[in-house]
Order: C-alpha cells, then sequence, then structure tokens
C-alpha cells in the first residue's frame, strides 16, 4: 500500500526536472550556446579540464561556466581569475545539479556572449548522471590515482556519457594505471563513447580532446564569425 503512494511521487518529480530540462535547452538554442555537462568524482579534475580547454580553444569560441558544489565559491574563483563569465550554485548538501538550478544560473550569464558553455557537476559518480540539465552532451572525467576500476563500479555514469576523459595521465606509471583494462570498461557499457587519455598538467592529449569537441558544438551550432 506504502510503495504504491511512493512511486507516482518519484514519477513525478523526475518529470518536473524533464520539463525544466526542456526549458533550458530552449534557453541555450535561442542564444546559440553549446552547453557540456561534465561529472566526476571531486578531484578528478573537472576544474582543471575546464581550464585546459579554454587554453586551448580558438578565439573565436567564448567560454561560459557554471559551477555546482555543495558548498565554497572556490570553482568559480579560479574560472573568475581566468577571465571566464562564471555563476556559482551551491546546492546546500545536495549531492548533484538539476535543471532548475541550471535555469536560474543561465538567467545570472551573458548567454548572448557564450558559444561553449561547461557545467561543472557536484563531484560524485552516482547521483549527477540521473537528473537531465538540458545540455548537449555528458561528460565523465576519471583520473589515473582514483584506479582503472571506476568503468566496472559505477557504470551510470560511464553509460550516460558522450565521451570519457582519462585525466592525470602523467601519473600512469606512477599509479600501474591498467590503460587496458580501463578502455575494456568504457567499452563494455559504452561501446560508441570516445576515450580521451590526457594530462590537464602537461596538455599531453589536450588538443585532441579540444578538436572532438568542437566538431560536437560545430554539428549542433556552427560558428558564424571567423
Ligand atoms: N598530476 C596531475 N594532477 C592534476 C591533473 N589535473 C588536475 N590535477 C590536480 O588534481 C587536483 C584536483 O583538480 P580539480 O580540477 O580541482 O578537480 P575537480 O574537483 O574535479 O574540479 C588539483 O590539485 C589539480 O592540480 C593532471 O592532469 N595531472
Ligand atoms: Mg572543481
Amino acid at each position: 500500500m506504502t510503495r504504491t503512494r511512493e512511486i507516482p511521487v518519484v514519477q513525478a518529480i523526475l518529470s518536473a526536472n524533464e520539463q525544466v530540462a526542456e526549458e533550458n535547452r530552449r534557453t541555450l538554442a535561442r542564444h546559440q550556446v553549446f552547453a557540456v555537462n561534465v561529472m566526476a568524482s571531486p578531484g578528478a579534475g573537472k576544474t582543471s579540464l575546464i581550464l585546459a580547454t579554454a587554453r586551448h580553444l580558438p578565439a573565436n569560441v567564448r567560454l561560459g561556466v557554471v559551477e555546482g558544489d555543495v558548498a565554497s565559491r572556490i570553482d568559480a574563483e579560479t574560472i573568475a581569475a581566468a577571465g571566464i563569465p562564471v555563476v556559482q550554485v551551491n546546492t546546500g548538501g545536495a549531492c548533484h545539479l538539476d535543471a532548475p538550478m541550471i535555469r536560474s544560473a543561465l538567467t545570472h550569464l551573458p548567454l548572448e556572449t557564450v558559444d561553449l558553455l561547461f557545467v561543472e557537476n557536484v563531484g560524485n559518480l552516482i547521483c549527477p548522471a540521473e537528473f537531465a540539465l538540458g545540455t548537449h552532451l555528458n561528460v565523465v572525467v576519471a583520473s589515473v590515482p582514483e584506479g582503472h576500476d571506476k568503468p566496472y563500479k559505477y557504470p551510470g555514469v560511464f553509460t550516460r556519457s558522450h565521451a570519457v576523459v582519462l585525466n592525470k595521465a602523467d601519473m600512469i606509471d606512477v599509479f600501474a594505471f591498467d590503460l587496458d583494462a580501463f578502455r575494456r570498461g568504457v567499452a563494455m557499457v559504452n561501446p560508441h563513447a570516445p576515450v580521451f587519455v590526457l594530462s590537464c598538467k602537461t596538455d599531453m592529449g589536450v588538443p585532441e580532446w579540444v578538436r572532438w569537441l568542437l566538431a560536437q558544438k560545430e554539428a549542433v551550432h556552427p560558428s558564424t564569425t571567423p
């Protein structure tokens, strides 16, 4: 009896989030903004990947960032110091961003001067993958010190991602990281996702990732300026 009452409540919450995600998609389309939801565990290198991408972007692609954290403005201050428009969302305890948080963040960004928007989700490999935000791409960032077993242990986030970034490749030997096992794990849960092995510290592999990202953006919103 209790169970039959609980199920409709869960469905209502999910569909409300999906409705706002759709609203966010329309807002982004109206401003020709291509948006990427970056998911990872804490410390994998989400902020570092955004900054490394910024260093390799052509000048005609203008960045914006939404920073999601349980608390603090640390990441937003780092991004702002790089001269990138940024909004910090503090979830106040929630372990993921949701579509209403993004709707509210978008009102604080100069969307007419943003071509590529990164949304840095809260550090967590489980919950963020469950909530649509209205972004075009999901990207999961794994990092070498976390170990090569993450695609096997957290298949949901890898399955729902359009691309996998393996960061901290400069540490592969130090951690005896088994790259083949990692790739097999990704292929098992998401055979079509490209895997970018890179280092935000040395910039190794970053140009390949940026080339792919720009191709995805161009397919949705072609650049109008040279
Ligand atoms: N060795 C190494 N350290 C990195 C790399 N990328 C990020 N880090 C470090 O990892 C830590 C967490 O990075 P951060 O981008 O803040 O992770 P986030 O919590 O996922 O946003 C910082 O101390 C970074 O300097 C990398 O490619 N190699
Ligand atoms: Mg961060």
